[in-house]
């Protein structure tokens, strides 16, 4: 008898374990992981941030400034980003969501400088579905510095969707200035209650 419930306590760990560990559908989403032999900063390999790719690469690098876990983030100051589409197809209707922390050091951001998460759909030809494109809040001047705040965006894939992507963006339109550091970005497929 006594063995019945050791057996009930080890299968309500594991359930547990199984739980708290699932895996999210992107990688690196620390940016601890470069790869070797690229420069993954300003002006450099858009590749050198491992499963990620940088675009507008002059306003955005790998950085050890600031950190929320590990020692490294992504940095970036001007318009341009960085993007990860999700490992595996995604199931139409199911929802996804795609979240973030950002950080913006003493000073802020001024003007019309934010970040912000952007979760994007492609179809079976891996063209983006740009009017499917769902924007979460921005990171803006409101955003108090020196402190790291979550920000997520969720949506159900829509019915021509076969492939998801996290898009993580620095938007530096008009007259503006900061920096915005971004660390643990991950996307989950939220579960019906
Ligand atoms: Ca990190």
């Amino acid at each position: 008898m006594k063995n019945h419930y050791y057996i009930l306590i080890i299968a309500g760990l594991l359930s547990l374990v199984n739980f708290t560990c699932r895996a999210g559908l992107i990688e690196n989403g620390s940016f601890e992981t470069l790869v070797p032999g690229k420069n993954p900063t300003g002006n450099s390999d858009a590749d050198g941030i491992s499963k990620w790719m940088r675009y507008g690469y002059e306003n955005n690098e790998s950085s050890t400034l600031f950190a929320r876990t590990g020692s490294r983030s992504f940095k970036a100051w001007y318009t341009g980003g960085i993007y990860q589409d999700f490992t595996g197809p995604v199931v139409p209707g199911d929802v996804y969501k795609a979240s973030c922390y950002m950080f913006t050091p003493s000073g802020g951001l001024k003007g019309t400088f934010y970040g912000l998460i952007k979760l994007e759909w492609r179809d079976e030809r891996g063209e983006i579905l740009y009017s499917q494109t769902k924007e979460s809040e921005r990171f803006d001047g409101k955003a108090p510095a020196d402190k790291w705040k979550y920000i997520y965006v969720q949506e159900a894939a829509p019915e021509a969707a076969k492939k998801g992507r996290i898009t993580l963006e620095f938007r530096g339109e008009g007259q503006g200035s900061g920096i915005i550091f971004f660390d643990d970005a991950d996307v989950q497929e939220v579960k019906p209650q």
